[in-house]
């Protein structure tokens, strides 16, 4: 039987991919072994979230939310295979012509490694061991001899059963790579070891009286660890350990500190009940949460670097090598602006920025809330772009004065006659005032408002309204204590924050 021409072809395309996933098992493996953060193509994907910009960026979380990242990798990993076939079908052909698709890629994921932050040679070592992997492999799958492209020898069959038995050792062997390097990678295992260990003189905070108002499916006003939205750009969370955590506080500063973790605690703690928000959360949303966060007081640590009289901002970096710019007056003023060790009398989870964050009451995450951190340089805001304002976002951000609905939800059933409603409302660093209520169009009804330690904290509201069988509509607003009455205007969250009533439709019966 002769072998019909489109099955060479199709041969090839499997043997460039299984080549592509050869390359990529080396690589991972060698990244494990290595402990390096990102594998070559978490890399990629970190370098496409940069390269995104911000208002795509916005679309995608909100489109993926927690999806986002795990997809983009997965999308990485499919452009691979594709363009590994590819590589396949032309070596075929002639040999150096797949060869270039794979030095290709190589080139292309070196190049992403190099965009990284903290890379050094070793970084590219996953990449130049799956390479070469690439090369070594590619003839041995899809040059004639392997494929009986060109049936000099062998008959149809016997050339197929070579190729299968070629192409069935370099899948075992990719598997056996591919698994083995799930044992390597162990250094996230070894911080979250030693992050059990640390005993924090951190208390776990009390929730104040009169805080939590009584009225079932509020969100609570402290927000549990494993509830706190989470936003960062990083595709791998850093897992750094606090034995070997620095903190370089330098720039327009007359005295430079390098500070370890056993400096920062030997500083004293200072806890605070403090609200952090997103500036990506719309009018309504569930991008903000509040803890009992535990740290040292910036302020106190920006008196030890004296900074110059000059300067106006700090710009932060972290681990990941994601940066913000913060006003300096919000880190030196007597708010509580914190580098936090501590979440809700825990230390911090990785994912919240183990080992120590930044925390600033009244400020958008994206301005202040460094996880990760790593340098703090006092410098000029007219010196530097930090990440998210050079995408479009405000430079400076605070937090804008919001309420949120959460009883009753959206499209909820529930009896006719008086209804209890609630939610939340902020104002952080200022201070909620008043929250009224707006059934159908009708007056505004102020509501009543739960007791807050300070002004860093969202506040619960409550209130009952009477709605009769049908349809309703209800409105939420507040008014914080700069005598700012929250507006209706409905705007977008870039560049500084929604603004608009939230507003809900339920139905009674
Ligand atoms: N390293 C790093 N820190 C970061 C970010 C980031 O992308 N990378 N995102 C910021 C933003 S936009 C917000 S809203 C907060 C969110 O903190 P959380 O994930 O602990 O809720 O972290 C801030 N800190
Ligand atoms: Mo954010």
């Amino acid at each position: 039987m002769t072998v019909p021409s489109v099955l060479p072809r199709g041969r090839l395309a499997v043997a460039g991919a299984l080549t592509g996933a050869a390359g990529l098992a080396v690589s991972l493996a060698a990244a494990a072994l290595l402990r390096e953060r990102l594998t070559p193509p978490d890399a990629v994907a970190e370098t496409v979230i940069d390269a995104t910009p911000g208002k795509a960026v916005s679309v995608l979380v909100d489109l993926f939310g927690r999806w986002d990242k795990p997809l983009l990798v997965g999308g990485v990993v499919v452009v691979l295979l594709l363009l590994s076939a590819l590589g396949g079908v032309l070596a075929g052909r002639v040999q150096l012509r797949g060869q270039l698709v794979f030095l290709a890629m190589g080139a292309a994921a070196a190049a992403a490694i190099l965009t990284r932050p903290q890379w050094s040679m070793v970084s590219l070592v996953p990449v130049i061991a799956g390479t070469l992997t690439w090369l070594a492999v590619l003839p041995f799958l899809t040059s004639a001899e392997a494929t009986g492209t060109r049936p000099a020898g062998g008959d149809g069959d016997a050339s197929r059963r070579r190729f299968l038995q070629r192409a069935g050792i370099v899948a075992l062997a990719t598997v056996a790579v591919g698994v083995g390097s799930r044992f390597l990678g162990r250094q996230r295992r070894i911080v979250e070891d030693a992050r059990e260990q640390l005993a924090l003189p951190a208390t776990d905070g009390d929730v104040p009286s009169g805080a939590q108002l009584d009225l079932a499916d509020l969100e609570p006003w402290r927000t549990p660890n494993d509830d706190f939205y989470r936003i960062d750009t990083a595709v791998v969370v850093p897992a750094v350990a606090a034995a070997e955590w620095r903190l370089r506080i330098h720039g327009m500063v007359e005295n430079e500190l390098v500070l370890t973790y056993q400096d920062l605690l030997d500083r004293g703690l200072t806890e605070a009940w403090v609200t952090l928000c997103c500036v990506s959360n719309p009018v309504g949303g569930e991008l903000i949460g509040n803890a009992w966060w535990s740290g040292v007081r910036v302020a106190d640590l920006l008196a030890e670097a004296r900074p110059l009289a000059d300067a106006d901002a700090v710009l932060q970096t972290s681990e990941d090598g994601w940066t913000c710019g913060t006003p300096l007056g919000a880190l030196t003023d007597d708010r509580d602006a914190l580098l936090a060790v501590a979440m809700n009398g825990e230390p911090l989870p990785l994912e919240h920025g183990f080992p120590v964050r930044m925390v600033v009451p009244g400020l958008y995450g994206y301005v202040s809330a460094t996880k990760w951190l790593v340098d703090l340089e006092v410098t000029r805001f007219d010196d530097f772009d930090a990440f998210w304002t050079g995408k479009g976002w405000a430079e400076e951000g605070p937090v804008r004065t919001q309420s949120r609905i959460d009883v009753p939800r959206s499209n909820h059933r529930v009896m006719a006659g008086p209804v209890r409603v609630g939610g939340v409302a902020w104002a952080q660093h200022t201070g909620v005032e008043k929250v009224e209520v707006r059934l159908d169009g009708g007056p505004w009804t102020p509501v009543e408002l739960g007791r807050v330690p300070s002004t860093d904290t969202w506040v619960q509201w409550a209130g009952t309204v009477e709605a009769d069988a049908g349809v309703h509509t209800l409105a939420v607003r507040a008014t914080d204590r700069s005598g700012y009455e929250q507006t209706g205007v409905k705007r977008d969250v870039v560049p500084d924050g929604a603004t608009g009533w939230h507003t809900v439709e339920f139905t009674a019966e």
